[in-house]
Formats: C-alpha cells, sequence, structure tokens
C-alpha cells in the first residue's frame, strides 16, 4: 500500500521545561480535530536530567498536586542491579525511570502534514498521585462538547496505571483519576456511546500468564465504573505481534464496523519490533472481530531510518488517528523509536479491502 510519510517533529523542536533538562523524545501523540478544522497534538516529551558527573543517577518525581514542582532524587551506583536505555533496576526489587514524560501542545495544519506551532511549555504534566514519574502516551476523543484524554500514569504507589481527565476548552482538565488499574495500559475509548454505554480497549498485564497479553473491552455508565470485561483479540503465534499486541488510537467509525489500528510486537533475540495492523469491529457490537490485518504482513512496519534507530530502536507506534477532510484518507499520527512524531496518510478503502476475515477469534490462539 503506498503511504505518504513525514516527520513532524524532532526533540530538537522541543524547548526543555527545566534549563538543566534535555528532550530525549517528542512521540506517541494524542491526535483531534478541533472546530476550526486543525489539528493538535498532544505530544508526549520524554526529558532527562543532565547528569552532572556524581556519582549517583537523578530522577526527578513531582511532588506536588496542582504545578509542576519536582524533586529530585537520587540513586546510588552501589543500588543498581541493571540498567536500561528506559528504565534502572534496584534492589530491592523496584525500578525507576531515566526520563520524565509530560504532554506538549502542536498545531497541525487542516491536512496534518505542516507544524504551525509548539508551544513551549508542557500543557499536561503528572502531579502527586497523578503519575509522580510522568504521564504517556495520551489517547484522546470527542464526545458531545467534551474532550476526554485517556493516558498511562507512572506512580511512586500504584505503578503503571491509566488515568482519565476531562476538558472542554483543551486548557483546563478534570482529573477523574485511575479507570484501569495498574497494570493495564493502551487504553482507547470510542468517540460515542455505544448502546448507552461508554465503551474502552484497554490491555492488562499480568505475571502469570496462561495467554499472551491480549486487547480487552470494557463498559461504563459515567466513564468512572468499568466492567464487563473480556479479551476480544489476541496477539497470533509467529505473526509480526507474536509477542503481544495494543490497541493504537481510538476506533473510528466506518460504514464497515469500527476501524481500529493496533500495535504488535515481534521479539527477535533482545530486540523488539514494534509494527501496526487494523482491525473492523462489529459496529453496535464492538467485541466482534470481523476482520484484521494479515498475520504475516502488517499494515506499517518501522521502515523511515528514524523508526528503525532512536532512543528505542525498531517502533512504529501509533497513538492517534484522525479522518482526512477528503473522507477516504486517515492521517495516522505516531511515534518513531521513542524519539520523533510522524504522520502518514492512508487510504481507508485500501486498508479495509486488505483486511482478512476472522471467522473465530479463538483460532489464534
Ligand atoms: C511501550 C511504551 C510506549 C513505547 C513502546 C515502545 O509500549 O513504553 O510508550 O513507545 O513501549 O518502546
Amino acid at each position: 500500500m503506498k503511504i505518504k510519510t513525514k516527520l513532524l517533529l524532532t526533540p530538537s523542536d522541543i524547548k526543555p521545561t527545566f534549563p538543566n533538562w534535555k528532550v530525549e523524545g517528542v512521540f506517541n501523540p494524542a491526535a483531534i480535530r478541533l472546530p476550526n478544522k486543525k489539528i493538535m497534538l498532544f505530544a508526549r516529551v520524554a526529558e532527562r536530567v543532565i547528569p552532572k558527573g556524581e556519582d549517583h543517577d537523578i530522577y526527578p518525581m513531582v511532588i506536588s498536586p496542582d504545578d509542576y514542582y519536582v524533586k529530585y532524587g537520587k540513586i546510588s551506583v552501589g543500588k543498581i542491579i541493571d540498567r536500561g536505555r528506559r528504565v534502572i533496576y534496584l534492589n530491592g526489587g523496584i525500578c525507576r525511570l531515566t526520563t520524565i514524560s509530560h504532554l506538549r501542545r502542536v498545531f497541525l495544519s487542516e491536512d496534518g502534514f505542516s507544524v504551525e506551532k509548539i508551544e513551549d511549555i508542557p500543557a499536561f504534566t503528572g502531579m502527586a498521585g497523578d503519575g509522580e514519574f510522568g504521564v504517556e502516551d495520551p489517547r484522546m476523543v470527542k464526545i458531545g462538547n467534551k474532550y476526554l484524554m485517556s493516558y498511562t500514569i507512572v506512580n511512586l504507589k500504584e505503578g503503571v496505571c491509566t488515568s482519565l481527565a476531562i476538558s472542554k476548552d483543551l486548557k483546563k482538565w478534570e482529573r477523574k483519576g485511575i479507570i484501569f488499574r495498574q497494570q493495564n495500559k493502551d487504553v482507547v475509548l470510542f468517540p460515542e456511546k455505544i448502546n448507552g454505554e461508554y465503551v474502552a480497549l484497554h490491555r492488562p498485564e499480568g505475571t502469570i500468564e496462561f495467554s499472551k497479553k491480549s486487547i480487552w473491552i470494557s463498559h461504563s455508565p459515567d466513564l468512572i465504573h468499568w466492567g464487563r470485561e473480556k479479551s476480544i483479540m489476541l496477539s497470533r503465534p509467529g505473526s509480526w505481534g507474536d509477542a503481544w499486541i495494543g490497541s493504537a488510537a481510538p476506533p473510528i467509525k466506518t460504514k464497515k464496523g469500527w476501524l481500529l489500528f493496533y500495535h504488535g510486537v515481534k521479539t527477535l533475540g533482545k530486540k523488539k519490533l514494534y509494527s501496526v495492523g487494523a482491525a473492523l469491529l462489529n459496529l453496535k457490537n464492538p467485541e466482534k472481530v470481523i476482520a484484521r490485518t494479515s498475520p504475516w504482513t502488517p499494515l506499517i512496519k518501522p521502515t523511515e531510518k528514524y523508526e528503525k534507530k532512536g532512543f528505542i530502536d525498531g517502533v512504529v507506534f501509533p497513538t492517534g488517528a484522525v479522518p482526512d477532510l477528503d473522507g477516504k484518507h486517515v492521517l495516522i499520527f505516531s511515534g518513531g523509536a521513542d524519539s520523533v512524531t510522524t504522520v502518514k496518510k492512508l487510504n481507508i478503502k485500501e486498508i479495509l479491502d486488505g483486511l482478512e476475515y476472522v471467522e473465530n477469534e479463538n483460532k489464534s490462539i
């Protein structure tokens, strides 16, 4: 399939929040079309404190419940068991992140291919109790006159969870707290109620695994209480999403069903390759998966040099999808290698025509 793609944002476009911080990545953005037809991104900005040659690592932690007041924690080298690019593992069985993420607003043209303005201060940050170690990977929908944003938080006590925030103007946010508890992320909301209920897709992670991490569905009367959950889409052995899958962007309504983009991970030795597929879900009963991208050929895989090499190599991670104004294409906004943000324009009919019908999702176990 022909995909028109463009590199939109790189770390050097972003002003660090504090003078002694360095931007490592601007990636995994929420995307929404504004009433004036332009597109707004809430891009994840990951920053690191520039080390000063001391004998310890520093990690920032937000300690205020109402502003971005940060304290620096210290980890002495003797406490470190293993140091990953993203995570430092400490003795005692806990870990700390090497970066802290917030969300930055970026304004794009109507066609999504030109950056018109990048704000130079954070628009949404972690808070005490709601992302002390940062907020990550937001996804956004508009229902009625309200913007709803689900986002990953990394908390001191609760660990990795998903929270929800609601806004009428994309400036002031009402934080609703944790909606999917530890260890659950890749939460996307459907952009309208279905059969009178809010519906979300999410991706719980277990420690005792009888199956690989998969995409689940959940329902809510009020966006706070979620339930009637089940796994609706599994990873398929040997496929490009062999290790696990997770929802990418909020589903898009088409005549044939809900069009869902999802990421899939294949492990190659120590490396992980993040590719993207699509699925079609029944409009009235989205737990029914009608069709999916072939297990053998993803829709999108890391092909550009900024997707193959970066903070984490080999990653295309979409978090936003906005229908193009021509009604025929979709604009997919993704992180590349956990470093940059890209836009990709794909033809919706070609995506749907390329899907394979799923007879019985359980057959893929
Ligand atoms: C995880 C998350 C994402 C990240 C991918 C790829 O799913 O940490 O934020 O983009 O891994 O590294």
